[in-house]
């Protein structure tokens, strides 16, 4: 009796150590869009799950994915399908997550294209694995 109450409380600790590790790392990153027409920083890399707030600091943007990127976008003001998400003049600022690894190349349709022009890439990472569960028999 004695033991099976330790090893449950044990078992309890480890659960939520567990699950700890999924959300207290995640990190928010910025990009500014410019009016200088780039992007800042234009390459990032991060882990899933992480995510990114696009500002616009000055000028006509939007942020878009790129054709074939792991997550996909279309924001300025808010985030949505053309029109929504179309070039906006105003200092717009959106947060976006990423829960997949791959590529995420960006771009802004007023000035830019996959690769070209006012684009970047996020790299995004496996989530680093920092504590696991176990079972207490
Ligand atoms: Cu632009």
């Amino acid at each position: 009796m004695r033991f099976a109450s330790r090893n449950t409380l044990i078992a309890g600790i480890a659960v939520s150590l567990a699950l700890a590790s999924t959300a207290a790392f995640a990190v928010d990153h910025l990009v500014t869009a410019n009016p200088n027409l780039t992007f800042t920083p234009q390459f990032l890399t991060i882990n899933a799950g992480d995510t990114v707030t696009f500002t616009n600091t000055g000028g006509f943007h939007n942020v878009a994915s790129d054709p074939g990127a792991v997550t996909s976008f279309h924001c300025s003001t808010a985030c949505g399908a053309s029109p929504i998400g179309d070039p906006n003049g105003a200092l717009w600022s959106q947060r976006i997550t990423f829960p997949d690894p791959g590529t995420v190349g960006f771009h802004c349709e007023a000035h830019g294209q996959a690769g070209s022009g006012m684009f970047g890439t996020i790299t995004v990472s496996p989530t680093p694995v920092e504590l696991q569960s176990f079972d207490v028999e």
